[in-house]
């Protein structure tokens, strides 16, 4: 069958750009089981939805499928839209996290014949494989759609891929691969990058959290990573990589000897990481960085107790210090997520969050709690009528730095204020520490990624964070 596998953009403005995985593994998947595949990269290939839609009706597709994390639903709708008008009779599907936690919403709005719950690769060719051989593809597991009574309806559930190293390795040549290698990468450095996946799955339980791949964790071998890993420098000559795992740090063991083996194949290559504060310890810490780890992200979220007990994170403020310290004392740099908003919050906590940044001598973008569907916290909102209507709300996603759902008791525009002032606040001492490296460094950076424009914004907030001080 000719399947055309369509990723949507989230937006024209400038940003990074991440390889879409999930849509890559589908794409190898369906060319291994012997389809035609072709990829429209909206993303990587800075497609304008016109542009987007020709290439897809050129490829004459049987069956048309989209990728995209939620956030991307409403530029799903508006293609598929566009793309039904042209080629009426094509059969056109979906999968990703959005897909699978407001399916019928998906269905509905973006007419599609049926969408591919949770993990996508042996749904989707045994879907496709049903349409060329004219069975009934409502049979396949793993799929929702809606009945001729605008019903939803469901095929019983898909096991998860037990042994991930059968998986094939994500096609990237699909993907106009050179313009994600050279992209800037997370750390807004530009070196030639690719990551891979080594883990699905993470066994704890933040409520503001979904986890397509649920809570028991499955591994790949550590050869079979590394093995990935060698092709890429080999193919893409890539010098730096990581891991976009839920939580890479999960086990100890398997850590150990991922680095061991990268260490031993992958000398000159450096990586990062997301990990958690209550899963590393000084020596972990040491081997990833003897084996190339330069940079981990933690989910900090708050610097105060009672919040990480609402977010039900299991570990304290104090937990997260000493994390941080720890990595920091082993050579890798830290980044930390905040996020600000969770219901509960008050001044006392967002100052408490302050507090503990400039304790921890850390900085990073502040987030707006939003309740993502399929997280606790999304069921919260809508019991607590904070989300009416759910087709409204992810139409208004977009770079998750705005406030979509105030689950506070602040009014809107004072939530916003004391999220200005909290980060504000948090740049203001993290530059004023080490001023002479760090506002250098910070300008130098935001010039190489905006020009002119990048350092007067800078200058712009600095002045506006001094006024509103207080
Ligand atoms: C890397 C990453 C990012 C990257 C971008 C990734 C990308 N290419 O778009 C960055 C850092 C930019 C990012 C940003 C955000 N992210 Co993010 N991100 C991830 C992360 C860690 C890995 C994604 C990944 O590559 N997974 C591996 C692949 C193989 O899995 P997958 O994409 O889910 O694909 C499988 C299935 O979904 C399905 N599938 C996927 N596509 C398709 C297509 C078809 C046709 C089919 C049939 C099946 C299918 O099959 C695939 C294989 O099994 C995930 C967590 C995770 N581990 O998945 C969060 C995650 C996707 N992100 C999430 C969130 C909330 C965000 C942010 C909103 C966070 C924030 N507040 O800023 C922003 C949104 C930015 C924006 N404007 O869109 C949530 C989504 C929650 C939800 N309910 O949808 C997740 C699940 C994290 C979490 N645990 O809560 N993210
Ligand atoms: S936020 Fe991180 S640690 Fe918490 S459940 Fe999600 S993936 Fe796991």
């Amino acid at each position: 069958m000719r399947v055309t596998l369509v990723y949507p953009s989230y937006g024209t403005e400038q940003h990074s750009l991440y390889f879409p995985f999930g849509l890559a593994y589908i794409a190898s998947s369906l060319l291994n089981a012997g389809h035609d595949v072709t990829v429209v990269d909206m993303e990587g290939d800075h497609l304008s939805q016109p542009e987007a839609v020709l290439r897809t009706v050129n490829s004459s597709p049987d069956v048309v499928a989209f990728g995209g994390m939620v956030t991307r639903f409403r530029f799903v709708k508006e293609l598929a839209i566009a793309i039904r008008k042209e080629i009426p009779n094509a059969f056109m599907t979906a999968g990703n996290s959005g897909v699978t936690t407001v399916p019928e919403i998906y269905l509905r709005s973006c007419q599609l014949d049926c969408v591919v719950l949770g993990e996508g690769e042996v749904t989707s060719v045994e879907l496709l494989d049903s349409l060329q051989k004219k069975t009934d593809w409502h049979d396949v597991p793993g799929i929702a759609w809606l009945d001729t009574d605008g019903v939803l309806k469901k095929s019983p559930p898909r096991e998860p891929v037990a042994e991930l190293d059968t998986l094939p390795w994500p096609a990237w040549d699909l993907f106009p691969i050179e313009n994600y290698v050279f992209s800037m990468d997370h750390r807004q450095k530009k070196v030639r990058h690719l990551e891979t996946l080594a883990s699905r799955g993470c066994p704890f339980n933040c409520v503001y959290c979904y986890r397509i791949y649920g809570r028991s964790v499955r591994r790949r071998s550590p050869e079979a990573i590394v093995n990935e890993l060698v092709e890429l420098v080999k193919r893409y000559d890539i010098k730096y990589t990581g891991f976009p795992d839920d939580l890479f740090t999960s086990d100890r063991k398997f850590v150990m000897e991922t680095c061991s083996l990268m260490k031993e194949k992958l000398p000159g290559i450096k990586w990062s990481c997301l990990g958690r504060v209550n899963t590393v310890d000084r020596e972990m810490l040491e081997t990833m960085k003897d084996a190339g780890c330069d940079w981990i992200s933690y989910g900090i979220e708050s610097g105060c107790d009672t919040m990480l007990e609402k977010m039900q994170r299991g570990v304290t403020a104090k937990q997260c210090l000493d994390a941080i310290k720890l990595t920091e004392s082993a050579g890798i740099h830290v980044e930390g997520s905040f996020v600000i908003g969770m219901f509960g919050e008050t001044r006392d906590s967002v100052m408490k969050t302050v507090e503990f940044c400039r304790q921890a001598d850390i900085t990073a973008p502040m987030l707006f709690v939003t309740p993502y569907p399929g997280t606790a916290i999304f069921n919260m909102a809508i019991e607590k009528g904070l989300i009416g209507d759910v087709e409204e709300f992810l139409m208004k996603m977009n770079a998750a730095d705005e406030l979509l759902v105030n689950l506070t008791d602040f009014s809107d525009r004072e939530l916003i204020e004391l999220r200005d002032w909290a980060q504000g606040t948090i740049g203001r001492s993290y530059l004023f520490k080490k001023p002479f490296t760090r506002i250098p460094a910070l300008l130098w950076k935001h010039f190489k990624l905006h020009g002119v424009k990048g350092v007067l914004h800078d200058v712009r907030a600095f002045l506006t964070s001094i006024l509103s001080r207080n």
